[in-house]
């Protein structure tokens, strides 16, 4: 019985801290979530797909959550399959993030 008692009230504390977890990041918009569905998607084309090392050079368009201008650059990727059924010349819409100092793409699809 006791120990019921303190699961509901386990459960009960994880939903508080929980929902204040969210409420604090509601509350400070300069402060970007790392690596998430916030990061908006850009238009780019592919211009090399690197297998070995889990690069892709894109020729992308403005990063609105990076504040990056159009260019072309290399990226990291977060996982290897993102570069499976890529290949250069390919119109892709990419979301990307600075992880660890590193310029990674988060998701990558073909442009519709
Ligand atoms: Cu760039």
């Amino acid at each position: 019985m006791k120990s019921a008692i303190t699961l509901k009230l386990i459960a009960a504390c994880a939903l508080v801290l929980c929902a204040a977890g969210a409420f604090s990041q509601n509350l400070e918009p300069g402060k970007k979530p790392a690596a998430q569905a916030a990061a908006s998607m850009t238009d780019a084309e592919v211009r090399k797909v690197d297998r070995q090392n889990n690069k892709i050079t894109l020729k992308h368009a403005d990063i609105k959550n990076l504040d990056m201008p159009a260019m072309t650059m290399v990226f990291q990727v977060r996982e290897p399959a993102l570069l499976d059924n890529l290949q250069a010349g390919d119109k892709v819409r990419f979301s990307a993030d600075k992880i660890g100092g590193t310029y990674t793409v988060l998701s990558i699809e073909p442009a519709p």
